[in-house]
């Protein structure tokens, strides 16, 4: 038997019992796609036309809700209303990183009021379990999902080696709640299943003039990415047809890369 990751989407939610992980799992497979877009635009009206563009060809779209001058409720409920028209889920990308009792109020309260839209959240393991024990009492009767970061995508990255291994078994510690992790590789052992979301993820770029460094969708898929992340390679074009272009783009390589994966694993 393949490891969990080596097997279809499909196959893989027998391994959840969380309702955000499992509702991700089945909108990959019904709508073939991998992809996320990071929409990291700050005015509502360019949030919701980059959406708009892309919802047919995503399965999550993640926000970083702060940067958007305009927020105001109105743009949660249109999110709400592109998230069913096109059929994907939503990924607040607010990386908390602080004690248990600040991010209980940082996730459920405030003006962005998170946990009441994001199905998904991420979380710092520099604090220690109580992060996840704080996120997890607003979030697991929300039905909602906790992706670790055990590693990023920017050059000089302290969450390396020691402390992503520890990062894996504060996840394993949290299972019902943690789903995986934003990291560059699969981690955990070869018989657990553990979601990977890769960021820093184009086509034609080796990385950007602030640390960013990118792979492609084929490379970081190849290496274990259940889900990649890709920002500016897919907003960052003109024009709102363009955007849709580059998504479908984007989600047709993220695709070949995993029946490619798939392919491999039986051979
Ligand atoms: O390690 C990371 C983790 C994240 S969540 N590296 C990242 O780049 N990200 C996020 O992914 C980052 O905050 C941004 O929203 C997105 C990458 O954007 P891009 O324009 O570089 O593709």
């Amino acid at each position: 038997m393949p490891a969990p990751y080596l097997q279809s989407y499909e196959s893989r939610l027998a391994n959840y019992n969380n309702p955000a992980a499992r509702a991700l799992l089945e909108c990959i497979a019904r709508k073939q796609s991998n992809l996320c877009v990071s929409v990291d635009v700050s005015t509502k009206a360019k949030v919701l036309e980059v959406v708009d563009a892309v919802g047919p060809s995503v399965c999550l779209i993640k926000t970083h809700i702060d940067i958007v001058e305009d927020f105001d409720a109105d743009l949660l409920d249109q999110l709400e209303q592109l998230s069913k028209k096109h059929d994907f889920l939503i990924f607040e990308d607010r990386k908390f990183a602080d004690i248990g009792n600040t991010v209980v109020l940082q996730y459920s309260k405030g003006v962005h009021q998170i946990a009441s839209w994001s199905h998904f959240t991420n979380a710092h393991s520099v604090p220690g379990p109580g992060i996840i024990a704080g996120l997890a009492s607003v979030g697991l009767p929300l039905g909602r999902g906790l992706l670790l970061l055990a590693e990023m995508s920017s050059e000089g990255t302290l969450a390396k080696g020691e402390y992503t291994e520890a990062t894996v078994q504060m996840a394993r510690e949290s299972r019902g709640f943690v789903v995986g992790f934003i990291a560059q590789q699969r981690l955990g052992r070869a018989d657990e299943d553990f979601l990977i979301l890769t960021p820093g993820v184009q086509l034609g770029s080796a990385g950007d003039s602030l640390g960013q460094q990118y792979n492609t969708p084929a490379a970081v898929v190849g290496k274990g990415a259940d889900v990649i992340i890709v920002g500016r390679g897919v907003y960052g074009k003109a024009g709102k047809e363009a955007v849709r272009e580059e998504a479908e783009r984007y989600k047709k390589e993220g695709w070949a890369a995993y029946e490619q994966r798939m392919k491999a694993a039986q051979a």
